[in-house]
């Protein structure tokens, strides 16, 4: 009966890898962080927080691509009017825009879906 033990086992990592090899797509927590982070670049003085200035610069670094006023943006982003965005306020962000990016709503942005929509969201 023991060894029969490492065939079951080896018979279940093979079902198991081909799907951690070829995820679906990258679900919200996943986009979250990793855009979190990208964003965070920005925060120059270190603090975790994207103050006016830096959110701004960031933006006006991204060039055309990024449409509208980065200020006002900022202001809409700001929920609690503290003049920082901080990991909640962007975090609120990035959810909106995972919901648009998602095109077939199914909780998961595939390559395909992010590619669609880059360029329109500026980073
Ligand atoms: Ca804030
Ligand atoms: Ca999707």
């Amino acid at each position: 009966m023991r060894m029969k033990i490492p065939l079951i086992f080896s018979s279940v990592m093979a079902l198991a890898t081909p799907a951690a090899a070829a995820p679906q797509g990258v679900d919200l927590a996943t986009f979250q962080a990793a855009a979190r982070t990208r964003l965070l670049q920005a925060d120059t003085n270190g603090d975790g927080r994207l103050a006016k200035a830096e959110w701004t610069a960031r933006r006006q670094a991204a060039g055309a691509e990024v449409k509208g006023d980065p200020a006002k943006m900022f202001d809409r982003i700001d929920a609690n009017r503290d003049g920082a965005l901080d990991t909640a306020e962007l975090d609120a962000l990035l959810a909106r825009r995972f919901v648009r990016m998602d095109a077939d709503k199914d909780g998961l942005l595939t390559a395909d879906e992010r590619r669609a929509v880059r360029g329109r969201v500026g980073d």
